[in-house]
C-alpha cells in the first residue's frame, strides 16, 4: 500500500521538478502525511523521499515501532535538527529543489533551519500529498465506515442511558467512553454537546450546563480508528418541544437530505452548498446558517475538499465529505444534522446511518 503511494508521489514530484520531498513531523505536526506515506503512527519522524530512495528518521522512542510499521530500518535522530537534516540531505546535489509542507513546518524551523541551507531551494509542496489524500481507496472507505459505525453504536448506547438533568459534560464523557468501548482508538475531536440556548454556538464544547426538558441538543462527535475519523452530528429533543423547534429541525433535515440527494461527481462544491443554503434561505433562516455545508474527512477531521459557498473544487469519485447544514438562533436554540458521504461514479453513498427522524427523549 505505502509503496504505491510513494511511487505516486514520485510521479507528482517529477511533474513539479522536485528532487526530493521532505516531511518534518515534530509532536505530530505532520502525522497524517507521515502515516499516509509510510504507515508510521508515532509523533516524531523526518522523511526524505527521492526518486530512488526513502530515508526515514525517528528518535530512540520509536525505533522498534518504526521498523515494524514502515518495513525499513530507521535512521536514529540524536543530534540537533539542523545537523540531522544536513546528514539526511547530503546526497542531494547542489541546487536541488526540495518540496516541503509549508502548512505544517513552523516558521521557527523554516527561518532557523531550512532557510540556512543555502545550497537547496525549499518549495512549498504540501498540495501533492493533500491531493493524493483527497481520493480515498477502498480500504480507506472501509476504515471511515468502521469509525462511523463505532460512533453510532456509542451514541445509541449513550441515548439509552440518558437522564434529564445530566450535564452536557456527563453526556459527552459517556459518549467518548462508549466510543472507546466499541473499538475507537480515541475520539476524533472534542465532543460537542450543546443544549438549549447553547445550541446556538455551532462549536459549543460540552459544558456543565444541565440538559433540561423542552430543549434541543446538538451532539457533534466522531470516532478515530485505524488512523481515520468519522464526523457526525445529530440533534435530539428532550421532553415536550415547541412547534417552532420542530419546524426548524424539519427545515434543516430537508436541506440536508436535498444536498445528499444532489451530491454527485462533476459538480462544483459551491453548488452543493447552495442546494442546502437555498432551502434554508427560502424559509427565512439564511442568515442563521453561518458556516459552510461541509468538508473532507479522513486522516484528519477537516481536510480537502472544502464544501462551501466559495469552493471552486469539482467533486469526484473517492471524495469523502460531510454534509452538515445548521440553523442557530442566538440565545435560543441550534439544530445541525451531519452525515459523511462518499462521492461515487454516479452519485453518492452515505456512510453514516443513524436515524434522522427527530428523536424525542
Ligand atoms: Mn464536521
Amino acid at each position: 500500500m505505502f509503496k504505491n503511494r510513494i511511487n505516486k508521489l514520485r510521479e507528482k514530484m517529477e511533474s513539479k521538478n522536485l528532487n526530493a520531498y521532505l516531511i518534518i513531523n515534530i509532536e505530530n505536526s505532520s502525522k497524517p502525511s507521515s502515516y499516509y506515506l509510510t504507515g508510521f503512527t508515532g509523533s516524531f519522524s523526518i522523511i526524505c523521499i527521492t526518486q530512488n530512495d526513502v530515508k526515514f528518521m525517528t528518535d530512540g522512542r520509536y525505533i522498534e515501532q518504526a521498523q515494524k510499521q514502515t518495513g525499513v530500518k530507521p535512521i536514529i535522530f540524536k543530534n540537533k535538527l539542523s545537523e540531522e537534516l544536513k546528514n539526511l540531505l547530503n546526497n542531494l546535489p547542489e541546487g536541488s529543489k526540495i518540496g516541503f509542507e509549508s502548512n505544517t513546518v513552523s516558521s521557527n524551523i523554516y527561518l532557523k533551519v531550512l532557510k540556512t541551507f543555502e545550497n537547496y531551494e525549499f518549495i512549498p509542496a504540501e498540495d501533492l500529498v493533500i491531493e493524493m489524500r483527497r481520493t480515498k481507496s477502498e480500504d480507506e472507505v472501509k476504515f471511515i465506515k468502521e469509525a462511523a459505525i463505532i460512533a453510532e453504536k456509542a451514541l445509541q448506547e449513550t441515548l439509552d442511558t440518558f437522564i434529564v438533568g445530566m450535564t452536557e459534560k456527563e453526556f459527552a464523557a459517556k459518549l467518548e467512553y462508549n466510543m472507546k468501548l466499541f473499538g475507537a482508538d480515541n475520539y476524533a475531536f472534542e465532543t460537542i454537546v450543546a443544549s438549549g440556548f447553547r445550541g446556538a454556538l455551532p462549536h459549543g464544547i460540552a459544558s456543565n450546563k444541565k440538559i433540561e426538558n423542552g430543549e434541543l441538543v446538538v451532539i457533534d462527535f466522531g470516532a478515530y480508528a485505524n488512523g481515520y475519523n468519522s464526523d457526525i452530528t445529530r440533534t435530539i429533543a428532550v421532553g415536550k418541544i415547541s412547534e417552532k423547534q420542530k419546524e426548524i429541525y424539519n427545515l434543516v433535515l430537508k436541506a440536508q437530505t436535498a444536498a445528499i440527494k444532489s451530491a454527485k461527481p462533476g459538480m462544483r462544491y459551491s453548488d452543493l452548498d447552495k442546494v442546502a443554503r437555498d432551502i434554508i434561505s427560502e424559509n427565512g433562516y439564511g442568515e442563521f446558517f453561518n458556516h459552510s455545508l461541509g468538508h473532507g474527512v479522513g486522516l484528519e477531521v477537516h481536510e480537502s475538499p472544502r464544501v462551501s459557498k466559495a469552493s471552486d473544487i469539482i467533486s469526484k469519485p473517492g471524495d469523502i465529505i460531510t454534509i452538515e447544514p445548521g440553523i442557530y438562533l442566538p440565545g435560543e436554540l441550534g439544530v445541525r444534522i451531519e452525515d459523511d458521504i462518499l462521492i461515487t461514479e454516479d452519485g453518492c453513498e452515505v456512510l453514516t446511518s443513524f436515524d434522522k427522524n427527530l428523536i424525542i427523549l
